[in-house]
């Protein structure tokens, strides 16, 4: 499984850092939705779901985490520390997101709306559903 992390390209000067994305620059889709999780609970693991259509590109803009990535055939820990760096996860990726420091804060750039029904939450349906998935192409 190839992982591909992005990092975006400070503008520092004397006064601190800032970072700009743009979508289909520096975002490789077109950013439909921006959401961010903050205050997780100590041991928290979320997710534990794939998505069907939706990209993201997940930035820890502040603190720690890690997120666990799973093709069906492989699984990957990518920890995320850095706030210049943003991890592509495409779809029909199983993906958990754990380890969070108390003062983690995950921002996520996701190239469609909210849509549960773009959701698969059960990992033998995901298995299903990629297995399917690969044998149309
Ligand atoms: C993903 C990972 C990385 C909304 O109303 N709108 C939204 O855009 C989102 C993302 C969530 N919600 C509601 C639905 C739930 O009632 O917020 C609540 C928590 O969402 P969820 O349990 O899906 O959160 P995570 O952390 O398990 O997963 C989220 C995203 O849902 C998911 O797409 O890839 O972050």
């Amino acid at each position: 499984m190839q992982v591909v992390k992005y990092v975006f390209q400070p503008h520092g000067d004397e006064r601190g850092q800032l970072i700009a994305l743009e979508e289909f620059k520096d975002i490789p889709f077109k950013i439909k939705r921006v959401y961010y999780m903050y205050d997780t609970a100590e041991g928290v693991v979320r997710g534990h779901h794939a998505h069907k259509k939706l990209e993201q590109i997940l930035v820890c803009i502040h603190g720690s985490c890690k997120i666990r990535l799973d093709n069906g055939k492989e699984k990957k820990v990518v920890p995320l520390e850095k706030p210049y760096e943003g991890l592509y996860v495409a779809n029909n990726m199983w993906r958990e997101m754990f380890d969070f420091s108390n003062d983690a804060v995950l921002l996520v750039f996701a190239s469609e709306l909210y849509d549960e029904s773009d959701y698969i939450r059960n990992y033998d349906e995901f298995l299903k559903f990629i297995d399917n998935d690969s044998s149309a192409e």
